[in-house]
């Protein structure tokens, strides 16, 4: 019976000098919990030491059980005193691993900006809409109703010819002008309307340094009771104000087959005059044709070409350049 007590006794020595030592060097929590498992567990070591209690004298128990519990103690808070000191090793390596350099210089990321043909659209529509109009978008490819028909231009005006448009297998074309977005849009708003159409549009014209057979268009449309020509002057004048500054302008009589009168525009820029864009009153046949009484109603129209815009506000010398993606070119606006 002694030998037993004095065995229990050794081997809860053992356990509990083994039990600390694997403790001090452990280098991981989860292998403290691993070593938690091996000697406080249900089936753990202590467990098994304290299994042999059965067989001591009555007597003894009390002792090799208070042994044991100090031994348990002694263990578990070696136990939490380890954990806590992984824990916060744990947290320094992460504060070392993630800690930044804000001294360090930063990596370059070139800033890219707006195509000059899209930073002029901007420009003009913000205009416009600053001015009460919607922007409105079309299909570029049209029925010859919408892009010719509607708009007052006969079977026999010069721009149907095949020479200027052109012209699909089905019958339908490539639109000439954004005119069509409008004639679409007043068929589906009923006046008053200000409406602005920006847009790609196809011309067969030869290429060269100021034409392109695809390029773009701004037309403005405003239709109301008791518009006069001083109201698209006005318009077009705080236009050109706000992209070009303010330069003398002047109107030229010309002719559009959907305006009546029309007239040119020119803007005196840098000493020269240039020809800037288009416009009239709208013709009251071309009203006619969405269903709106000219009787009632009279509207003003303008239209002008981007790259045009574009190549005077920034001296751009060949059309070409600005469907080139050169950044060596683009860079510079
Ligand atoms: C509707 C009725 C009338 C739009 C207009 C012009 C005059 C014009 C050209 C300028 C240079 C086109 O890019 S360009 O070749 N445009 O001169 N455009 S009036 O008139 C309209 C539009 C829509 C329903």
């Amino acid at each position: 019976m002694t030998t037993q007590l004095s065995d229990l006794e050794s081997q809860l020595a053992t356990l509990k000098q083994e039990a600390l030592q694997a403790i001090a060097t452990t280098p991981t929590l989860e292998a403290l919990e691993q070593l938690r498992i091996q000697y406080l567990g249900k089936k753990g070591s202590l467990s098994q030491v304290l299994g042999g209690m059965g067989k001591l004298d009555a007597a003894d128990r009390p002792r090799i059980g208070a042994s044991a519990n100090e031994v348990k103690e002694q263990i578990q808070t070696e136990l939490e005193q380890k954990k806590t000191a992984l824990q916060s090793a744990q947290i320094e390596a992460k504060l070392t691993a993630e800690a930044l350099d804000v001294t360090m210089p930063g990596v370059y990321v070139p800033q890219g900006h707006a195509h000059p043909l899209t930073s002029t659209i901007d420009r003009a529509l913000d205009v416009f809409v600053g001015l009460g109009y919607t922007v409105a978008q079309g299909p570029e490819m049209e029925t010859d109703y919408y892009n010719f028909e509607a708009l007052n231009t006969p079977a026999d005006h010069p721009a149907r010819d095949m020479q200027d448009t052109f012209y699909l297998s089905d019958g339908n074309l490539l639109r000439t002008h954004t005119s069509s977005v409008q004639i679409r849009y007043m068929e589906n708003n009923d006046p008053p309307i200000r409406v602005a159409a920006p847009g790609r549009v196809y011309r067969r014209d030869t290429v060269d340094a100021t034409h392109s057979a695809v390029f773009h268009q701004i037309e403005i449309l405003a239709v109301d009771e008791g518009l006069t020509f001083s109201d698209l002057r006005g318009t077009i004048k705080i236009f050109l104000e706000e992209m070009f500054g303010d330069l003398p302008i002047r109107f030229r009589p010309s002719f559009f087959p959907f305006t009546e009168p029309s007239a040119e525009v020119d803007v005196q820029w840098r000493g020269r005059w240039l020809e800037v864009l288009g416009c009239g009153m709208v013709d009251p046949n071309v009203l006619k044709a969405v269903g709106y009484d000219p009787e009632i109603y009279t509207g003003f129209a303008a239209g002008f070409g981007v790259e045009r815009f574009a190549m005077v506000l920034h001296q751009i010398d060949d059309i070409r350049r600005l469907y080139s993606s050169d950044l060596r070119f683009l860079r510079q606006f």
